[in-house]
């Protein structure tokens, strides 16, 4: 059963934050089908993490409905090795962008976090009520915080104010758009550039970790599709888990981008660099009550990102 339509983008003023990012730009490409007025602002006239300029800009532009999706992210070894702009980016970037949309009353607001908000030993698959019963993984500790606050806030904006502001908890995310720099990237584009550079140029394709940890991933286009869905038929105080409930191991993962990469070369795994969360599978139960599910398979969604990294970074650095 699908839920009821509770707020509708039609005609609306809708502000994508993080309009350039992978999440962003999947969004700009779904709400083009929306009928709504899509603004952005680019990075270069407003620096999301300052609280003045972000208030201006609001106060300028009055969107009704936000999309949430600037953030500092990355992959295992970036959110490790740089905790400082993990931790104070993301909190200063939604805390100004949830104050500012309530100072102008914005209508309503969907915040984007992560899985990794769960503890390292949360109960698999994770539903939302395992959020706080336990440590973080250390490695994404400082980012899973920042998001953790962004949920408290739109809980308790709503609770004060009286704001519909929502949150969605997406699972690991790959697609067009995603960053292949090698230190910065999470895994996915992490192995498409790693086979692709092996079938190129031959030699090993090295993998962080054991290869054993088990990961859930999203297409990017399938989490925007969501997002708009939650958007225009949910509201409450709780986040909402967005992911496909099929997991991969690490080691299968590799196997499966170097077939569709076209390569075979042997997988080299180093145990020295860190596993992170052994299993990080959501419970999505309550988005399929609400009537949503994903239609971009892992196979089918690799091909696609192979074939766009093609095109937009390896005819570039060739
Ligand atoms: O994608 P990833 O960095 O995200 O790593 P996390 C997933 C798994 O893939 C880890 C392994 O076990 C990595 O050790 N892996 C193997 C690699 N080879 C590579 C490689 O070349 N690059 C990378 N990056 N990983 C992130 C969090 O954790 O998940 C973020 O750090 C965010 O905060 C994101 O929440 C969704 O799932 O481990």
């Amino acid at each position: 059963m699908t839920a009821p339509v509770l707020y509708s983008l039609a005609g609306k003023r809708v502000f994508v934050a993080g309009h350039r990012g992978m999440v962003g730009s999947a969004l700009m490409r779904r709400l083009a089908g929306e009928r709504c007025e899509l603004i952005t602002v680019p990075r270069g006239d407003v620096d999301l993490r300052r609280q003045d300029a972000v208030e201006r800009w609001m106060a300028a532009n009055r969107p009704q409905a936000v999309f949430l999706a600037a953030a500092t992210v990355g992959g295992i070894y970036i959110n490790d090795a740089r905790p400082g702009d993990f931790l104070y980016d993301n909190l200063a970037i939604e805390t100004n962008v949830i104050e500012a949309a309530r100072q102008v009353g914005v209508e309503k607001l969907m915040f984007l976090g992560s899985s990794c908000i769960y503890p390292r030993a949360a109960r698999q698959p994770m539903p939302e009520s395992e959020l706080l019963t336990g440590p973080l993984e250390p490695t994404n500790q400082w980012y899973a915080l920042a998001k953790i606050a962004g949920i408290m806030l739109c809980r308790a904006y709503r609770r004060q104010h009286g704001c519909d502001y929502i949150s969605a908890m997406p699972t690991n995310l790959y697609g067009p758009g995603d960053n292949f720099d090698l230190e910065a990237s999470h895994v996915i584009p992490a192995l498409i550039a790693k086979a692709h550079r092996a079938k190129d140029r031959g030699g090993e394709i090295p993998v962080w970790g054991t290869g054993s940890p088990l990961r859930e991933f999203m297409h990017v286009d399938d989490l925007a599709d969501a997002v708009v869905f939650l958007m225009k038929n949910y509201s409450g105080e709780e986040h909402v888990n967005v992911g496909t409930g099929q997991e991969v191991s690490i080691r299968a993962l590799a196997e499966t981008v170097a077939r569709i990469v076209g390569v075979e070369r042997p997988l080299r795994f180093d145990p020295a660099k860190p596993d992170g969360m052994p299993r990080k599978l959501l419970d999505t139960g309550r988005l399929r009550e609400l009537g949503w599910q994903p239609r971009i398979g892992l196979e089918e969604g690799l091909r696609a990102t192979y074939a766009w990294y093609l095109e937009h970074v390896a005819r570039h650095a060739a």
